[in-house]
């Protein structure tokens, strides 16, 4: 795409000449006081210079405006139309003004999401910021999120590297996976007498808990290749004890694995149950109740009940790909009582836009352990890692070769 610098004595006097030279839709990038002629920095006087470009293509569609944007747009009009014809524009501004809630909500809604958080100093951003924003948008990344993005690369890129949006878009795809926190396995102790390793999941209802404890029964229970048995020894424990279905789901699974399961109703049932298992098991595999995130009184008296497991213990948060980015920041937060080390995707088959969940895990410091990707129980799992995530991006051409190189160093080391 050409560029050009021009100067004039004036803002005016440079916008006109800009125009005249490069056509009404040259847009401006940079301008800058700067001083024409003079001694050592004497003299000499102020002139304004503009760097911007031309032959750009205005993007074809304009984004639709939110439906609550219309209403609000046609209660401004019906305001302005209750003003008699001679009333000065203040007047308008004026009743506008006192219009309240709905355009007030409004105006604060898009301050804090797009206009105020993707806002360009200047105003006019290069065509590639303004199609890398599109791509982010379009993979549901949150408006923050985008935000920071945007300002690293107005800050890295220049100006004639923004011209090669594949560059552009495979650098930016790094600098999102270098935002994903990707849990590891604790080290084992080499030897003496190991403990069992106590893995606890906890979410919200219908998220997956039940379907990913038993799969990860099967992969901690390293299946023999031959005979399907699973050679570590694991075992399986429900808190589920109220649900007549849900005991049937777990106990139906424990028979096809071939792994004892056990209903634990409360403290001191867990207390037997893990003193039971203190010896000859590797895995003790803790399914809990899906509760509401807004369910405190329950939330509680689950979190009584797990306190009798150690302090060791490690409980991952199950949270679905599919979830709305509010719920997905209310879960966190609720069940922050729980202590859990990392997050476990679950659902990742169900949506292509994971922008939200890598957006907010990345800006609450979480980490991901597992994800899952369908509902075959017990394959339909995989150990987290960057590039698995960043892999099905939408609308980015993705080097996986390139990933790889990138973080697969990193997630060895657990850097
Ligand atoms: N598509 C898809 N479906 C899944 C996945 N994991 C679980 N499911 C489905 O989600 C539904 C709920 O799964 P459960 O494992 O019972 O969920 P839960 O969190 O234990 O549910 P509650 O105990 O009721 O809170 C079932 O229909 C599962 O087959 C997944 O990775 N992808
Ligand atoms: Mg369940």
């Amino acid at each position: 795409m050409p560029y050009f610098t021009e100067r004039a004595r004036t803002y005016s006097e440079c916008m006109e000449r800009i125009r005249s030279l490069y056509g009404n839709d040259a847009k401006i990038l940079l301008e800058k006081p700067v001083r024409k002629g003079g001694f050592l920095g004497m003299g000499g006087r102020e002139e304004v210079e503009m760097t911007g470009v031309y032959g750009y293509a205005r993007p074809e569609k304009p984004p639709m405006p939110p439906a609550d944007l219309e209403a609000a747009k046609r209660q401004v009009l019906a305001a302005a139309g209750k003003i008699k014809p001679d009333a000065s524009i203040q007047a308008v501004l004026k009743e506008i003004s006192n219009l309240g809630g709905a355009v007030r909500d409004l105006q604060e809604k898009l301050d804090a999401k797009s206009a105020k958080a993707l806002a360009v100093p200047g105003g006019i951003d290069h065509p590639a910021l303004q199609r890398l924003e599109e791509d982010l948008l379009l993979n549901e990344f949150t408006p923050s999120f985008i935000k920071l993005l945007l300002e690293r690369a107005r800050r890295e890129f220049p100006l004639n590297e923004l011209d090669d949006y594949e560059e552009v878009q495979k650098r930016v795809v790094l600098w999102i996976g270098e935002k994903i926190s990707i849990c590891r396995e604790p080290e084992q102790p080499a030897t003496g007498r190991k403990k069992a390793r106590v893995i606890i999941l906890v979410g919200p209802t219908g998220v997956g808990k039940t379907s990913t404890i038993v799969k990860l029964a099967a992969l901690y229970g390293e299946p023999d290749r031959s005979e399907g048995i699973l050679q570590k020894q694991v075992r399986l424990v429900t808190l589920d004890c109220y649900r007549i279905g849900a005991q049937y789901q777990m106990q139906k699974f424990g028979e096809i694995m071939g792994v004892p399961v056990n209903l634990v109703e409360d403290y001191d049932g867990m207390k037997r149950v893990l003193a039971l298992y203190r010896q000859d098991v590797d895995f003790v595999l803790l399914d809990t109740i899906g509760l509401s995130p807004r369910n405190y009184g329950e939330l509680g008296e689950m979190k009584a009940i797990l306190d009798a497991c150690p302090a060791r213990s490690e409980v991952h948060l199950c949270i679905s790909a599919t979830s709305k980015p509010g719920d997905i920041r209310e879960t966190l937060k609720q069940f922050e009582p729980f202590k859990y080390k990392s997050v476990i995707i679950t659902k990742l088959d169900e949506t292509g836009r994971i922008g939200n969940v890598i957006s907010i895990l990345a800006e609450e410091r979480k980490s991901v352990s597992f994800l899952t990707t369908g509902q075959g129980v017990p394959w339909d799992i995989e150990r987290a890692s960057v590039v698995r995530l960043l892999i099905n991006l939408e609308g980015f051409t993705v080097d996986r070769g390139a990933l790889v190189d990138h973080f697969i160093a990193k997630e060895a080391t657990g850097d």
